[in-house]
Parts: structure tokens; C-alpha cells; sequence
């Protein structure tokens, strides 16, 4: 009798398994539905970001790199585009496995227990489920549109229907089963397998129809939400600093750049995005302020009409890179950045004798830490409200990030949302997390291309253009050299920079000789210091090593 029991409990689990499945699928189309047609939260992005903040950093760190490794692999395109999608894709997929689990072990007690279900009786899964879910939510969810408590209510509400449907389904699935059982057991002696598959079919036509329901919400849901959202998108930004003549500053440089090579210029679009949310923080130009508050004689209250209007702009080249970016990496990219100096900013808020620190946020939860006298001591610190003379893209930190010259991404926040003026060093985001508290550019150079289409005959000999790119944060760059299957290093070209803290593009002209080739390059920066050739990882303060590209040469047919 045990024995039966324990295998009915275990089937009940099954079956438990199938219906929360039915029953979760749809329940993330409706929130999504929701998120788009109310603002509600999305809470499967809600838990994964919550996670993403909460687990220990190292173990955050393996998924990442784990993550970048598949992408790199696989060649799903931009590394932090896919990145982000995948993340999205773990978060859902998350949601729905802890509903089917939820639901098994939901079947599985009450097939102990035995017994009939009241509906009320989902509603022990569903708070257990929902409560804990809402809470995390509402611990991180920056974009939803709802106030808390009606968010709160919502997520609540709406796994409490999610176990409420798992009761029903329960019923109809185990409702009868003494009768069916007496019936099998009536039946056993003459044909035992066809009481049992009579059963079964029941049961299978049954979760069919249901499934067929919840596919129908599922795709109804989550398809209208992406029309709805998709119309609901995009204003084209209007130009807010001036384009000048649209000449480069270094538009008579001798050199030019190897066809092949990256843009000189990232296009905005195709910039990398790394931050902590499964979505960025859409901030409204109207509402936004910044405070400028803490140990200052005149706490600020800024709009970006006055970051605009009220300061001088300041136009930088800059390079922007994650410590995350590997070798030959794309998390890297170049725009002109326009903003205010903080050191203009902070004379006006006025600082107190006691201030020591700028404890700057983000909309994010992000923060970091900057020390005073670095600012004083340079003046290229800005808060940036521009790329290339438009708005930040919402992705990029809209309306406004900071620029701290050679230092990665991590040290540098986007979407900030108040600067705080304190006495005492706190640990920024990532320096928590256990990544470089000082995060200085590692000085690095990639072969973007190995041109053979564009092979040229020079003095009777015939010439390969490698080109690519070398950065070393604001220390510019000062020698790029290049070799060919471990042989002698040989300097290359360098093209100038956009400025000195943007990346140098550079060219070689390899001597053609036919076969399967190692091309590498390294260089040296401003400061005469080479960079690191041995291999790092990227944790905790940048990738180092030489990069390299296999390049097979063979000459097309010659005119
Ligand atoms: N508010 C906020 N700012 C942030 C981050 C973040 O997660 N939140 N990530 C940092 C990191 S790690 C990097 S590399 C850069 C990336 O900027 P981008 O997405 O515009 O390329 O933003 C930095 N600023
Ligand atoms: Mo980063």
C-alpha cells in the first residue's frame, strides 16, 4: 500500500511538473503583457537582476565569462548584445523551471495527503511562490511605472491565480481518481492495461486542451505586447551640441586605415552596453535632477538644461572599455563625448573642508566612489550628457554619465542619479565584487585585419595591409609593432588619434609569403612602457596578452 502510494505521489509529481508548465508559460506572458500595457514589473527580469546583485561576485563573474565564452564560440554577433539576450532568455527560462518544480512538489504533497483540493488550497504555492518573488522585485525593479504597493499587489495576485489554476487543474487530473481507481482495480483481473490507458488518454485529451489554452494565451499575450511595445517606441533624439564643420580633429592624418579595419569612430548604435539590469533605467528629461548633495555650502538641484546652459561644454575623443573586454575583445568603443567639468560643477556646490569623497549614483543601484583631489587635479573629468552631439542612448546611461580618464567602464556610472559629497571611502559596485579598486586601463593592441584583398605590388615585391587598433587609456600610444609566425617584431604605421585618449589605429604592410600565417602585434604607450604580453584574465584588473590572427595567404588571380 505504502509502495503504491509512494509511485502515485511520484507520478502525481509528474503530472504536477506538465501543469506547472501550462500554468507558468502563460503566467510570464501575462506579466509581460502587463509590463508593457500598465508598467507593471517584469518580475522574471526583477529575480535575475536581484541575483545578479545579491550572489557572491565571483560566481557572477564564471557566468559572465561563461556566457562570453559560449557567445565567442557560437559567433552570436556583438558580445554584449548577445549577453544581454542571454541573460533575458535565463531569466525566463528561470521563472518557468522554479513554476514547474513549485507545481511537482505542490502535487506531490497533496497526493500524500490525499484528499480533495479547494481552489484556496493554490493559494499556499502561490504565496510561497509570489511573496518571495514580489519581495525581490520590489527590491530592485527601477523601470516599472506602477507604485511599489500596486506592483507588490499585482506579482502577488498574480501567482496567487497561478496556484489557484494549479488546484483546479489538480482537481480535474486527480478529482475522480477513487472512482477510476476502483474501476482499474475492478478491471485489473481481466485487462489491466486497458483500464490503466483508458486513464491515461483521459488525462492526456485533458492536458491537451489545456495546453492548447495556455498556448493560446502565451502567444497572444506576448505577441500583442511586442507589437503594442514596439509602436510605442522611439522619438528621433534631437541635436543637442553643435556638429561644427563635422570634420575629425585628426581628418589630414598621413595615414589611413586599412580597409577592414574598425571605424575609427564606433556608430553609436553599435557601441557595447554592460550594466547590472536585464533593462536600463529610462530616465525623463522632465523629471530628472540631479542633486549635488552632502559636504557643500549650496546643495545643487540641476535639470540638464542647466548641465547644458549653465556651463561651459566640454568636447572630448574618448575611448571607453570594459575590464571584462578580452583580448581582441569588442567591449570597446570610441565617440565624442560632450558634458560639464565636475570640477566647474563642484566649485559652484561649493565643498566643505571635510570633503573627501563623491559618492555618485546610479538609477541602477550602481555606484562608485571618486576622490576629490583626483577631480581638483584633472580637469578632463566630466559628467557627459552627449555622444557625438546627440543624447546619450537610454542603453549608454541617458541623461547623464560620468568620464574618468584611464579608467575601465566599472569605475565610471551611467544613468547617475544624484552625486553625494561624503568624508568616507566606500567600495564602488564592482571593487565590492572583487575587481580592481583603481581599474587603470591595461595598455592593449588587436589585428582587426589581415587585408589579403587588398594585396599591392610595391618595387616588385607584394604587400599584405594588416591593420588594427592599440589603446592604452590617456597614455596614448607611442610604438605598435608587428610579427609574423614568431619571427622578428617589425614597427608598424600609426595612424594619428582622434585624441590622446582614444585608441590609435595602425597599419603594416606585410611582405607577401603564400601559406597558413601568424600575424601578431603588441605595443608600447605614451610612457614607454610595453604592454603586458603574458596572459591574464580579465578578473580582477584587465585582460593582458598579445593578440594574434591566422591568416591564410594566397594571391587571387593577378591582372
Ligand atoms: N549605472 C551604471 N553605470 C555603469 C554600469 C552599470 O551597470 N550601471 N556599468 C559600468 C561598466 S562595467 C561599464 S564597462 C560601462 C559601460 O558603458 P556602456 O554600456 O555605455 O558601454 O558602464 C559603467 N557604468
Ligand atoms: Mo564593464
Amino acid at each position: 500500500m505504502t509502495d503504491r502510494n509512494a509511485t502515485g505521489a511520484v507520478r502525481a509529481a509528474g503530472y504536477g511538473a506538465l501543469a506547472g508548465l501550462l500554468v507558468t508559460v502563460p503566467l510570464v506572458a501575462i506579466f509581460y503583457f502587463a509590463d508593457v500595457l500598465m508598467g507593471t514589473p517584469f518580475v522574471p527580469f526583477d529575480v535575475l537582476d536581484w541575483a545578479a546583485r545579491n550572489l557572491p561576485g565571483g560566481l557572477i563573474t564564471f557566468a559572465i565569462d561563461t556566457m562570453v565564452t559560449a557567445i565567442t564560440a557560437l559567433q552570436l554577433g556583438e558580445t554584449s548584445t548577445a549577453a544581454k539576450a542571454a541573460e533575458q532568455v535565463m531569466g525566463i527560462v528561470g521563472m518557468i523551471l522554479t513554476g514547474v518544480v513549485n507545481a511537482a512538489l505542490f502535487y506531490y504533497a497533496q497526493q500524500r495527503r490525499g484528499g480533495r483540493l479547494t481552489l484556496q488550497a493554490g493559494l499556499v504555492p502561490g504565496l510561497l511562490f509570489g511573496l518571495p518573488v514580489a519581495l525581490l522585485s520590489n527590491a530592485v525593479n527601477f523601470t516599472a511605472l506602477t507604485a511599489p504597493v500596486v506592483s507588490f499587489l499585482w506579482i502577488v495576485v498574480a501567482f496567487c491565480g497561478w496556484g489557484m489554476a494549479l488546484a483546479a487543474l489538480h482537481n480535474v487530473l486527480f478529482d475522480d481518481e477513487p472512482r477510476k481507481m476502483a474501476t482499474a482495480e475492478a478491471a485489473e483481473a481481466a485487462t489491466p492495461a486497458a483500464a490503466v490507458s483508458a486513464e491515461a488518454l483521459d488525462r492526456r485529451s485533458f492536458l491537451l486542451r489545456v495546453g492548447g489554452a495556455a498556448a493560446t494565451v502565451t502567444v497572444v499575450g506576448a505577441g500583442v505586447g511586442a507589437l503594442l511595445r514596439e509602436s510605442g517606441s522611439t522619438a528621433t533624439p534631437v541635436r543637442i551640441a553643435n556638429r561644427g564643420d563635422g570634420a575629425l580633429p585628426n581628418a589630414d592624418a598621413a595615414v589611413q586605415p586599412v580597409p577592414g579595419t574598425r571605424p575609427e569612430l564606433t556608430p553609436v548604435e553599435q557601441h557595447y552596453r554592460i550594466d547590472i539590469s536585464s533593462r536600463p533605467p529610462v530616465l525623463e528629461e522632465e523629471t530628472w535632477r540631479l542633486p549635488v548633495s552632502g559636504l557643500v555650502d549650496n546643495p545643487l538641484e540641476l535639470t540638464l538644461a542647466d548641465l547644458r546652459g549653465d556651463f561651459r561644454p566640454v568636447e572630448q575623443y574618448l575611448t571607453l572599455s570594459c575590464i571584462s573586454n578580452r583580448i581582441g575583445g569588442d567591449l570597446i568603443g570610441t565617440q565624442k563625448w560632450t558634458g560639464v567639468r565636475l570640477q566647474e560643477l563642484l566649485a559652484r556646490a561649493g565643498l566643505q573642508e571635510d570633503a573627501q569623497y563623491l559618492r555618485i549614483l546610479g538609477a541602477d543601484g550602481f555606484h562608485e566612489t571618486v576622490d576629490i583631489d583626483l577631480v581638483m587635479a584633472d580637469e578632463r573629468i566630466m559628467l557627459a550628457y552627449a555622444w557625438d552631439d546627440l543624447p546619450l542612448p537610454v542603453r549608454n546611461g541617458f541623461p547623464l554619465r560620468i568620464y574618468i580618464p584611464d579608467r575601465y567602464g566599472m569605475k565610471q556610472p551611467k544613468w547617475i542619479s544624484e552625486i553625494e559629497v561624503v568624508a568616507d571611502y566606500q567600495e564602488g559596485y564592482w571593487v565590492m565584487r572583487g575587481w580592481d579598486e583603481v581599474a587603470l586601463m591595461q595598455t592593449t593592441s588587436v589585428v582587426d585585419v589581415v587585408a589579403t584583398d587588398e594585396a599591392f605590388i610595391r618595387d616588385g615585391v607584394t604587400y599584405i595591409p594588416v591593420g588594427g587598433i592599440a589603446h592604452a587609456g590617456d597614455r596614448s600610444i607611442s610604438k605598435v609593432e608587428v610579427r609574423m609566425d614568431g619571427e622578428a617584431w617589425q614597427e608598424a604605421q600609426l595612424r594619428e588619434p582622434l585624441s590622446d585618449k582614444t585608441w590609435v589605429l595602425w597599419r603594416f604592410e606585410l611582405p607577401f609569403s603564400e601559406g597558413r600565417h601568424r600575424i601578431e602585434v603588441r605595443s608600447v604607450d605614451g610612457e614607454e612602457v610595453p604592454q603586458i604580453e603574458s596572459v591574464r584574465g580579465t578578473r580582477p584588473s584587465g585582460a593582458t596578452g598579445i593578440h594574434g590572427r591566422n591568416a591564410d595567404l594566397r594571391l587571387e588571380t593577378e591582372a
